[in-house]
């Protein structure tokens, strides 16, 4: 049903829409509801795989025709795990015609974070990107993600890293190091500036 429904929403609002509204507000909800005792753990986790199952399959639906504009990754630091967003700025970015290459999260590394941060970092070079996209949801985690974003800005001069998600809420651009690049807090409006 959740399906049938998201798709008679798609067709009235676009999908991009539905993916920076609909899902977000989806989500915020669900976080609310949880929060009030309205719901549970269960049925949050039940929401939250739903909805990535609704975008993972309208992600799959786009195709990308001729040249594209370029490769992006997206990751997350260490320990964070909402990926949702991940799945969100695939499919926006897809639209663009964007390769996408979504390193994700659920990194459970423990004391290595310093391993973890070298696997990302080694992997998003080879992928020789033209941005990055690194998603904080939990405060937290913001001083490690701007630790790996410096590693990767300084590895690769050319390519533009953006810091951006529900965690960076409170940072101002002109903490974060040249080439660094602060999301603005309007989805579509970063991704209509790349
Ligand atoms: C689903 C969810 C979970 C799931 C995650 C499942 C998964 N694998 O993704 C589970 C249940 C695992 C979870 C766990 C926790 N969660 Co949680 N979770 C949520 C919830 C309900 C929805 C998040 C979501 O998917 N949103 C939908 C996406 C699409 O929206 P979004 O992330 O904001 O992304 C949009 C933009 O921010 C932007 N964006 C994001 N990143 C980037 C990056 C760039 C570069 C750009 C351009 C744009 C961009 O793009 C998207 C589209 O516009 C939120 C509630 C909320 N208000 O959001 C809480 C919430 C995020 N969680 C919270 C907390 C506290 C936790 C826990 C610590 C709870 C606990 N005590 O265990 C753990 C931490 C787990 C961990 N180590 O990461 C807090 C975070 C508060 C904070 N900022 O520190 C929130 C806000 C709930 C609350 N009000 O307290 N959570």
């Amino acid at each position: 049903m959740a399906i049938q429904k998201s798709n008679e929403l798609i067709e009235l609002i676009g999908l991009q829409r539905f993916y920076v509204e609909s899902i977000t507000n989806i989500m915020t909800e669900t976080g609310k509801k949880w929060y009030d005792k309205e719901i549970g753990i269960a049925e949050e986790h039940m929401v939250t795989n739903i909805m990535k199952k609704i975008v993972e399959i309208n992600n799959y639906k786009i195709e990308i025709k001729g040249l594209i504009e370029g490769v992006v990754v997206i990751c997350n630091p260490e320990g964070d795990d909402h990926i949702m967003s991940n799945l969100v700025l695939e499919g926006l970015l897809k639209i663009r015609k964007y390769k996408v290459v979504n390193i994700g999260g659920n990194w459970y590394m423990g004391e290595k974070t310093k391993a973890t941060n070298t696997a990302i970092i080694d992997y998003a070079i080879g992928t020789k990107p033209d941005i990055i996209f690194i998603s904080v949801t939990i405060g937290r985690y913001l001083f490690n993600a701007k630790l790996i974003a410096e590693k990767l800005s300084k590895a690769l001069p050319d390519t533009k890293v953006f810091l951006g998600g529900l965690g960076t809420q409170g940072i101002i651009e002109d903490e974060l190091h040249e080439g660094i690049y602060l999301a603005n807090k309007d989805t579509l409006n970063t991704l209509n500036t790349l």
